[in-house]
C-alpha cells in the first residue's frame, strides 16, 4: 500500500461539482482507499504567459488516499475520470473541466516520460500547498519539506471557498480530518 495525493483543478463548468463528483471517483477506484480531503480554494487561472484575470477561476482541492495501484496505473485510471468530466488537451495550462494530478507518492521519485513525482511545479503552487496543508497539516512535499512552511514562505493567494471537504466524511477512513 502507498499513500498518494491527488491535486485536483478546473476553471470550466461547475467547477465545485466536478471536483466533488471526482473526488468520490477516486474514492471508488479498484485498489484506492479515501483517507482525507481538503475543502475548495479558488485561485487566479496560471497560464504559460502567467496569472490571467481574464480567463475563468479555478477551484482548486487535494485527495489523498491508500492506494494497492502502482503510480502509472493511479495516473491512468485519473485520466479515465478527467475523460468522464469531459476534459480536452488542446493548449497545455489550458482552460479545462478537469485536471487530476499526482502530487506525490511516499516519498519515491519517479521520473518517467509520462510521469514525474513528486509533481515538478507543486512546491510553487499556492493552489496546491493550500488545500494539501488543509487536507494533511503535517504533509511533507519530498525533496522540499513540510508543505505548511513552503505555504507560508510562498504566500497563499487563494480563497477558501465555503463547502464541505471533497470527500464524504463517511467514506474517509484513519487519518481523516473533522
Ligand atoms: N504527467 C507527468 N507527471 C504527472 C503527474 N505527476 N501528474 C504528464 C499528472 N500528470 C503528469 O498533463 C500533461 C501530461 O503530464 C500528462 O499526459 C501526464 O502523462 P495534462 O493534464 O494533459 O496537461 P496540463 O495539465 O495542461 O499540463 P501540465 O504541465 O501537467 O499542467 P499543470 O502543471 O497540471 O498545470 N491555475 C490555477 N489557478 N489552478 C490550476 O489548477 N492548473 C494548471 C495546469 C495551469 N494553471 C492553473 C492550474
Ligand atoms: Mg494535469
Amino acid at each position: 500500500m502507498t499513500r498518494a495525493v491527488i491535486a485536483l483543478g478546473a476553471n470550466l463548468g461547475d467547477r465545485g461539482s466536478t471536483l466533488r463528483a471526482a473526488a468520490a471517483a477516486v474514492a471508488a477506484l479498484p485498489g484506492v482507499r479515501p483517507v482525507s480531503s481538503s475543502r475548495e480554494v479558488e485561485s487566479v487561472a496560471l497560464t504559460l504567459d502567467g496569472l490571467d484575470t481574464t480567463k475563468p477561476r479555478y477551484r482548486n482541492g487535494v485527495v489523498v488516499v491508500e492506494t494497492e495501484l502502482e503510480p502509472q496505473e493511479l495516473l491512468d485510471a485519473l485520466h479515465g475520470i478527467e475523460d468522464e468530466h469531459g476534459r480536452t488537451r488542446e493548449v497545455r495550462w489550458g482552460d479545462r473541466t478537469l485536471d487530476l494530478d499526482v502530487i506525490a507518492v511516499d516519498d519515491r521519485r519517479i521520473d518517467t516520460e509520462t510521469l514525474t513525482v513528486p509533481h515538478p511545479r507543486a512546491h510553487e503552487r499556492a493552489f496546491v500547498l493550500a488545500p494539501w496543508v488543509d487536507a494533511d497539516p503535517e504533509a511533507v512535499l519530498p525533496g522540499h519539506g513540510p508543505v505548511a512552511t513552503l505555504l507560508a514562505a510562498l504566500g497563499d493567494d487563494t480563497e477558501r471557498v465555503d463547502e464541505p471537504r471533497l470527500f464524504d466524511q463517511r467514506d474517509a477512513g484513519a487519518g481523516a480530518t473533522p
